[in-house]
């Protein structure tokens, strides 16, 4: 392996020129493509600020074909990298994003790299490393010079600026490298409450379009439609506020004001020439909640905006059933919106309880009902391998007796940075550094830290299955899609 050189010094030594140059890289999904075959939109964000600092950059998707399936063809990094070999030789920085997951891919990634371009600047972000960047940086031989520690809208442009003005790295917030010494700097933190206008939105150039999910296509639900719907995934909130003891999601919720929101939708949308959205937001009713009433107005705004400017518009959301009453069921069916991903996790109340959920079954049941019969489909999203055979075969009864449209399942995870993590960080971070051989019959589960038996995991998808057969079309092992 070359000599690594420090951060610092790398900063120092470039000659001064523009624009310069990027390559930003999305590794992989450890899952394969089966929920989208789509650029991560934290990639796009990062990009969508090197545009504005005036840099070229491509993006270059390594998730068309998965690492982990490369491996097993026995294809090799330098192979998948071919084709990006003149950008990354030519490049001033490499930009990286990886979920846990995904790290050992990102990191064989960035030791390539570092190989090809030694003077090139590697950074890399996302949920990760947010968690484990001090843990990371401390490791003898780490191939990202620099680690960015949650959203990187403003620290990124400051890096990209004190690049092209050779300024310092240390008044940079939120980032964590070695310096000359090898000695860990983490700067402080990122600024918590930016204001939501300082959100980088990536521009319509920078949208992928992509086949819509079943309850969005057209073609399922609309006669006469034969053609594959396309959509597009835009996100308008960062943060959610809950803090489920699984999630990785930290963070006061703050969204893009509905207006600026809309239009910038509007935009999209035509760029693409779609009218077709998943919306990425963690909770998008999230002001529907008694205990987040400061956005109160959010969901209202963006609706009254969305029937004056995009009328024809047809949306996906993601919410809890305790976010939804029927006031916003209506709001949100008469702004387009046909289905809503659901956190229903399980329908026992004691196993509820013991996942922090503050939610009861019986409420989620009078939920569901209600969203399904404002038109609105559901997909319900299930911890298959929580509570007891029972709870779990009385839960999956429950979604088939009242016949929501899609039924997604996977087994309880460890993530860094979540409550279920503490206390376990170093087993946690180490795992990640390594691909994983072992999995269940879900490939959701593939490469990620399980808690149970995989023993038990499958026996409870094949507990699923036998009652879902029926009455659903299977599309992957744990997802599930009504058959009428
Ligand atoms: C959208 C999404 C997906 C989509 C992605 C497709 C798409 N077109 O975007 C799909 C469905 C494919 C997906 C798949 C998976 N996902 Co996902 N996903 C999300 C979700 C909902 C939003 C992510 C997002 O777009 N954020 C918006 C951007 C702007 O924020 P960001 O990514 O954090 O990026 C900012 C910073 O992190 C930083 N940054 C990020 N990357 C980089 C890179 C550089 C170079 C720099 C400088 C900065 C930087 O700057 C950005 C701007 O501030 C999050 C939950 C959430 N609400 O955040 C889960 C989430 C990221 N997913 C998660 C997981 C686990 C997965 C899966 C493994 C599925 C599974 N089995 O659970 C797969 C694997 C994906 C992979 N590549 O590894 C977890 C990750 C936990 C962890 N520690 O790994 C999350 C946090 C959900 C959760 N509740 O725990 N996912
Ligand atoms: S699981 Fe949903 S509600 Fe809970 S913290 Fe994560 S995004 Fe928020």
């Amino acid at each position: 392996m070359n000599k690594h050189i420090p951060p610092e010094v790398k900063l120092k030594e470039m000659k001064p020129k523009f624009p310069r140059k990027a390559v930003f890289i999305d590794v992989q999904k450890p899952g394969g493509t089966a929920y989208g075959e789509n650029i991560s939109i934290g990639i796009k964000t990062v990009a969508e600020v090197a545009k504005r600092e005036g840099w070229q950059f491509v993006i270059k998707d390594l998730e068309e074909f998965g690492l982990r399936r490369a491996y097993g063809l026995k294809i090799t990094v330098p192979h998948l990298l071919k084709t990006s070999q003149r950008e990354i030789e030519e490049a001033d920085l490499v930009g990286i994003t990886s979920t846990s997951p995904s790290h050992w891919a990102a990191i064989r990634i960035a030791e390539t790299i570092a190989a090809m371009n030694p003077k090139a600047m590697i950074v890399k972000g996302g949920v990760h490393e947010t968690y484990a960047a001090e843990y990371l940086q401390n490791k003898s031989e780490y191939p990202v010079d620099i680690s960015f520690v949650g959203e990187a809208d403003l620290s990124f442009r400051l890096l990209l600026r004190a690049i092209q003005e050779r300024g310092e790295l240390r008044g940079i917030p939120g980032i964590c490298f070695k310096d000359e010494t090898g000695r860990v700097i983490k700067t402080t933190s990122r600024i918590e409450r930016v204001a939501p206008e300082s959100f980088v939105l990536p521009s319509p150039e920078l949208v992928d379009r992509e086949a819509a999910f079943a309850l969005l296509d057209k073609g399922n639900f609309e006669e006469g439609l034969a053609i594959p719907t396309q959509m597009v995934r835009v996100q308008s909130m960062r943060g959610c506020g809950f803090g489920c003891e699984f999630c990785a999601i930290k963070g006061k919720s703050r969204r893009v004001e509905p207006e600026s929101f809309v239009k910038y939708l509007d935009a999209v949308l035509r760029a693409k020439g779609t009218d077709t959205v998943f919306f990425e937001d963690a909770l998008f009713t999230i002001e529907s909640h008694p205990a987040f009433s400061t956005l109160r107005r959010w969901t209202s705004d963006f609706a009254q905006e969305v029937r004056k400017r995009i009328p024809q518009l047809r949306f996906g959301i993601q919410s809890r059933s305790d976010c939804m009453d029927e006031k916003t069921i209506k709001m949100l069916y008469d702004a387009g919106c046909r289905s809503a991903y659901v956190g229903v996790e399980t329908l026992s109340n004691a196993t509820l309880r013991s996942i922090n959920k503050a939610l009861e079954a019986e409420a989620q049941i009078r939920a569901i009902e209600a969203i399904q019969k404002g038109g609105i489909r559901i997909t319900a999203s299930l911890i298959c391998d929580i509570g007891t055979d029972q709870d779990f075969r009385r839960t999956v009864e429950t979604l088939d007796r009242l016949e929501v449209a899609e039924v997604f399942m996977e087994a309880e995870k460890v993530f860094p940075g979540t409550k279920i993590a503490q206390g376990k960080e170093e087993e946690v971070f180490r795992f990640y550094d390594q691909p994983q051989s072992i999995s269940t019959d879900n490939r959701e589960d593939n490469d990620s830290f399980l808690i149970r038996e995989i023993g038990l995991i499958n026996e409870r998808y094949a507990m699923a299955k036998a009652i879902l057969e029926s009455n659903y079309y299977k599309r992957e092992m744990g997802h599930w899609i009504r058959n009428s």
